[in-house]
């Protein structure tokens, strides 16, 4: 296994791992290299000590299961934090602490945390290798399916650190499994000192911190002063039948249909006519401007994190293929029978004997408990997925043409609307709400502002996110992406989704490409401009009536004129650090609702 010395003589790199080094205390420092034979070894070690269990090599080759603490199977926001000098550079949204406070008071918790154990150096690239755009960060962890997960979603090892070479431009990232106590569970972020301290940990967005703690929380930070953007959103490309490709990004709470929508498969009408949606990215964009003024995303990840519960031949067939090989499943049942794994909503032939994700027998014929975790996952490479973009990888990105935001609303938000204009777009993103998910600790299905999907990942005061999105727009001029907003979520008075969703997303993906290039008719509204009821194709779709469709295109003023008191609400947390152009966008939708 890698040594320091052979793998780089970066002293910035040597000196920090030797300082985590003497506070962690581990028995034996392994730097990994990435290569295969080192990731093999490391697999064989978790499946011999059962820390994860091998699936059948026939039918899933290369995938492992594994299933985390009970009390460690989300993100933990309550106890996630900005720590930045000062309290209203972290504002309202985010938990603070001092820096120095917050260092001294997790370092008896890292102290001596990895006595008896292992610590893995894993370095890491977020983005492709050799982009300008891409980054390296380090984590050092305790945990075999930590740098195995980091394999599939970053590109690690040697290649990494050749990347930095002897710049002191890479995140720190220290992870420690440590007892996995809830109590004394910590996600700290220091953006002005690029580093990230976890612990007590096992679970996904809270220990691979390459993705939200770096790739979003640190970048979103850095995007801020280097003049780019650092978002939760899907990357898509949708091609037409003469071969033209457009691409979009989509910022949607988690659990709210990014994958879904990345890896979409167009419905019958569209399909024969030639059109291919293509995905580049999943749950992370990183944006620039380009040199002709226009904005380019990358996906800074290799792989994706995704929701198993749902997820079906039907529902998504590219992901599930994704999973087929490589992958890692967290969280689901296993079945002991042939070896596979299940989860709600996969099919409906649930094991009978079976392992659930509280690692107790699970027969799905008759128990009246679910087997999966809500939020279980898998981990799978990118480049296994049936729809990846040919240019995925590529080092400068691909040109957006609309941004799209959207959340779970039952009411309020409908089927899709565009922006009046850039400015405007940037106050749609800023009053996003969403019903909470499984994906974080907590109540599910409380409605909650979540401003352009980042309330639990910006890594600065919002306000002066706000005020980046607004400078962004001023330097884009009318190169800027269109910005709409999506809702696919809308239910009638039963409860039931009143929208088929999935694949047919793609209709208002095709009125939102043809807004984009002037061929599409629209109603201006007080809250944007909505396509007429006509302008969403319903051919093939026998179960939506044209009246449905006006259904979910209607705008309630009064339930508006009551969500912008939230959002004022929301706003009067900012003080003078919200931007006045926000302030004056929310009086002037209040004026056009009253009218
Ligand atoms: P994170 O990985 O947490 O950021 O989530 P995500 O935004 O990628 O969400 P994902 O695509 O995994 O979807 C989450 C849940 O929403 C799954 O259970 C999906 O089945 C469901 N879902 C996705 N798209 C739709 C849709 O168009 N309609 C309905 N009704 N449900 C959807
Ligand atoms: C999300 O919660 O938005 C996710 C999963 O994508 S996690 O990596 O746990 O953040
Ligand atoms: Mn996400």
């Amino acid at each position: 296994m890698g040594n320091p010395n052979d793998m780089t003589t970066n002293v910035r790199v040597i000196n920090w791992v030797e300082a985590v080094t003497k506070l962690c205390q581990p028995d034996k420092v392994v730097w990994i290299d990435g290569s295969e034979a080192q990731l093999k070894a490391l697999r064989d070690e978790a499946i011999a000590t059962g820390e994860m269990t091998e699936l059948n090599q026939e039918k899933l080759p290369g995938c492992l299961w594994h299933i985390t603490a009970q009390n460690d199977v989300a993100r933990v926001e309550h106890r996630t934090f900005i720590c930045t000098k000062k309290q209203e550079d972290a504002g309202p949204t985010n938990n603070w602490m001092d820096p120095d406070a917050m260092r001294e008071k997790l370092k008896p918790l890292y102290n001596g945390c990895m006595k008896g154990r292992t610590m893995y150096v894993t370095p890491y690239c977020m983005g492709p290798v050799g982009s300008p755009f891409s980054k390296v960060g380090i984590e050092t962890t305790d945990s075999i399916y930590v740098v195995l997960n980091m394999d599939i979603m970053t590109r690690i090892g040697q290649r990494a650190l050749d990347q930095l070479g002897d710049s002191n431009d890479f995140v720190r990232g220290m992870h420690a499994k440590a007892d996995i106590d809830e109590e004394n569970r910590y996600i700290v972020q220091f953006p002005e000192d690029n580093a990230i301290w976890s612990i007590n940990s096992g679970y996904g967005g809270n220990v691979l911190l390459g993705k939200k703690c770096f790739a979003l929380r640190i970048a979103s930070y850095q995007g801020w002063k280097e003049g780019w953007m650092a978002e939760h959103m899907l990357i898509l490309g949708l091609e037409d039948p003469d071969g033209n490709v457009q691409y979009v990004t989509g910022a949607f709470p988690s659990a709210c249909g990014k994958t879904n929508l990345a890896m979409l498969i167009p419905p019958d009408v569209y399909k024969k006519k030639g059109y291919k949606v293509w995905t580049v990215g999943d749950d992370i964009a990183w944006m620039h401007i380009g040199e002709d003024g226009r904005l380019y995303a990358i996906n800074p990840e290799a792989g994706f994190f995704g929701v198993a519960p749902g997820t079906n031949e039907k529902s998504n067939y590219n992901a599930l293929a994704s999973t087929k090989k490589n992958t890692i499943f967290t969280n689901v049942v296993l079945n002991k029978d042939d070896m596979t794994v299940w989860w709600e909503g996969l099919d409906k032939n649930p094991p009978e004997n079976g392992i659930d994700w509280l690692g107790r027998p699970w027969n799905g014929k008759t128990s009246t408990e679910k087997g999966a975790n809500p939020n279980s996952r898998f981990t799978a490479p990118a480049a296994n997925c049936p729809s990846i973009s040919p240019e995925w990888e590529n080092p400068q990105g691909v040109p957006i043409s609309a941004i799209i935001f959207g959340g779970r609303r039952a009411k309020t938000a409908p089927l899709v609307y565009q922006s009046f204009d850039w400015k405007h777009g940037v106050f749609v993103g800023s009053i996003m709400a969403s019903e909470t998910t499984a994906a974080a600790a907590g109540a599910v299905g409380v409605v909650r502002r979540d401003p352009m999907a980042m309330l639990p990942f910006c890594g600065y005061n919002m306000g002066d996110y706000w005020q980046h999105w607004l400078d962004m727009g001023e330097k884009l001029g009318d190169k800027a992406p269109k910005i709409f907003n999506v809702n696919w979520f809308r239910t009638d008075d039963e409860g039931h989704f009143i929208w088929p969703g999935f694949g047919d997303n793609m209709r208002a993906l095709m009125w939102i490409l043809a807004r984009c290039n002037s061929e599409a008719e629209g109603v201006e509204t007080p809250i944007g401009t909505l396509p007429r009821a006509e302008d969403i194709n319903l051919e093939g779709l026998d179960d939506v009536t044209i009246d449905t469709v006006r259904e979910l295109l209607s705008v309630d003023n009064a339930l508006w004129l009551e969500d912008a008191a939230g959002c004022e609400e929301l706003y009067a947390k900012f003080g003078k650090r919200l931007p006045a152009e926000l302030a004056s966008q929310l009086a002037a939708q209040k004026e056009r609702l009253a009218k």
